[in-house]
């Protein structure tokens, strides 16, 4: 029965009968049948079995068969209920519970599975079978509505064939782990709906996002200054607020004039630097061949006399060299930047110094690790992503800048339909001027929240933990014979990176030849392991060096016996190779 536009009154809820499903899979909400329809007790009873079936396709996969052959609960009929039956519509309130616990039951139950080592990170599919569709899983879009219940599979599949990154075996990238608290801040921030760029609409997260900025200058050592910051869609782009920043306070005329009114500007960067630094000086229009890369040493540290002479270089070439920016904590290597002679250079040719501290920043929680960024207080702006090491949700990545006012006078275009200068209230309060983009997602509250959840001493204890279990690898790999490091050295941060040398490759003599046949060798390995679903960890060749895995710890479900895990299978896959 379609009972959409009949006035039909939305069930009550009615509080569940406790069974094996609703320990496994369901928070527990029943919902009576005769208030689903106005069908006969002989169709109810078919239609538990209906259900039962139902329940199964919503939440089941291949590693739940049999479990739920018991199930005498049921869920609501949602084959005739609609978006448009939903809030805002009229009698809306209660299916509109129903289906988003439901939601949320699937959420639930793909959260267990996440946490649960034996379940599999990815059940792998090619992008030409996603596009052809997967059993009933259709990604095409549909021109009349679809049923509720459809949009439930398809909540379902559309996690079914995602990736667990909380997984304790995802070590793929440097941002992993799905924390509870985040989570639940995630979920506000969705409900709540709102845009950062007027204090107006978003009060609380604005006051929040300053409390955050100031908590942070303070552990980045600025504490006596005013200084400032924005909270941004990702490090790539608070790596291009902090040179945009500091093209202008050089160049101000920059934002009137453009480029053209510029001598030709140059940029230094380490050579193992992430490549947000040359995306930023194509988009600013800065060119990449004014991105200057300076020698780093074996550990991939930034050398600063190497750097020195390539200021001078450029000075002589007659370019006008006008930031660095350095790294603390390189993408592969884990490597950081001496900050502190970097600093000195830069004061030296009066260059603003940049830090790109995305995936290290996380090591200034900790007592025992921060001095690995000593000198990041005499920076001019740093990039921190809270998303990495710190645990927070996807996204969360602040840029930070010294120098108060800056973002905004480089930013500002003063719309006058949104950053009315006669409001009611202090307008030193709306952030959306500071910002290259309009609309700007709340993405402060799960990092508050979660610095409320576990404190300060919470994040040094996560980070602290995730060194230790770099150098437990660090240890076992030393010692393992068919593993090489890349570089010896006890881990900085937590990567960890080796190769896997099949018992095959030990006899080919000529280097070249082992070299071509070890740069296959971990690509093989993670297509297996993908295929397999074991387990995820990255790999690339990087300068002269072959592909070699890169290991990364950010996830806090992971434990020693997962690195064992790891170890084993990258030996299990790849012996035969
Ligand atoms: N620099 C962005 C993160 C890259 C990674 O997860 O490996």
């Amino acid at each position: 029965m379609d009972f959409r536009g009949h006035g039909f009154v939305s069930p009550p809820i009615v509080k569940p009968k406790k069974t094996n499903f609703v320990s496994q899979t369901v928070t527990g909400y029943h919902i009576g049948m005769r208030n689903l329809s106005t069908r006969s007790k002989g169709v109810q009873v078919h239609e538990v079995q209906r259900r039962k079936k139902y329940i199964y396709g919503v939440q089941g996969d291949e590693e739940d068969k049999g479990k739920f052959d018991n199930i005498e609960s049921f869920m609501p009929d949602f084959s005739n209920v609609y978006a448009s039956d939903l809030l805002p519509s009229q009698h809306g309130g209660e299916f509109t519970e129903c289906f988003l616990l439901e939601v949320v039951d699937i959420l639930l139950c793909y959260i267990r599975k996440t946490f649960d080592e034996k379940s599999k990170i990815l059940d792998f599919h090619h992008p030409h079978q996603l596009l052809e569709g997967l059993d009933g899983f259709n990604l095409e879009l549909s021109e009349e509505p679809e049923p509720l219940e459809q949009l439930l599979v398809d909540c379902r599949d559309t996690l079914k064939y995602g990736v667990k990154t909380g997984h304790p075996r995802f070590f793929n990238q440097l941002s992993s782990g799905l924390d509870m608290i985040g989570l639940a801040g995630e979920w506000l921030t969705a409900t709540a709906n709102t845009n950062m760029f007027t204090y107006e609409i978003s009060p609380v997260f604005i006051v929040m996002e300053m409390i955050l900025l100031k908590k942070m200058h303070e552990i980045i050592g600025w504490g006596e200054t005013e200084a400032d910051g924005i909270f941004s869609p990702g490090g790539s782009i608070s790596n291009l607020y902090g040179i945009l920043v500091a093209r202008y306070k050089k160049f101000p005329e920059v934002k009137t004039k453009g480029m053209a009114a510029l001598p030709q500007i140059a940029l230094f960067v380490s050579e193992h630097s992430h490549y947000s630094i040359r995306k930023t000086a194509a988009v600013l229009g800065l060119g990449t061949d004014n991105v200057i890369e300076v020698k780093c040493d074996e550990r991939g540290k930034m050398i600063p006399l190497e750097l020195e002479e390539n200021v001078l270089r450029a000075k002589r070439m007659g370019l006008t060299p006008f930031c660095v920016s350095a790294t603390a904590g390189t993408t592969v290597y884990g490597a950081f930047d001496p900050l502190d002679n970097i600093a000195d250079v830069c004061e030296r040719h009066s260059l603003w110094m940049h830090v790109d501290a995305a995936w290290g920043g996380g090591l200034l929680m900790s007592k025992k690790h921060s001095y690995k960024l000593r000198g990041i207080e005499r920076a001019n702006s740093v990039t921190w992503n809270p998303h990495k090491l710190m645990g927070v949700p996807l996204q969360c990545s602040v840029v930070l800048i010294r120098e108060k006012g800056l973002l905004e006078s480089c930013n500002q275009m003063c719309a006058e339909y949104l950053f009315q200068p006669d409001k009611h209230y202090d307008v030193g309060y709306d952030t959306g001027d500071k910002t290259i983009q309009c609309g700007r997602h709340v993405d402060i509250f799960k990092l508050w929240l979660m610095w409320k959840a576990k404190g300060t001493s919470g994040f040094e204890v996560q980070i602290n933990t995730f060194m230790e279990l770099a150098d437990y690898l660090y240890k076992i790999l030393k010692k393992k014979e068919n593993f090489e490091l890349v570089f010896d050295g006890e881990p900085e941060l937590s990567n960890v990176c080796f190769w896997y040398i099949p018992p095959r490759l030990k006899s080919i003599s000529d280097e070249y030849e082992r070299q071509q046949e070890l740069q296959k060798i971990a690509p093989k390995i993670k297509a297996l392991m993908i295929e397999e679903g074991t387990t995820m960890v990255s790999y690339q060749p990087h300068e002269d060096k072959v592909n070699f895995f890169r290991m990364v710890f950010s996830n806090p479900a992971t434990k020693q016996s997962d690195v064992d895990f790891l170890i084993d299978e990258i030996e299990r896959l790849g012996k035969a190779l």
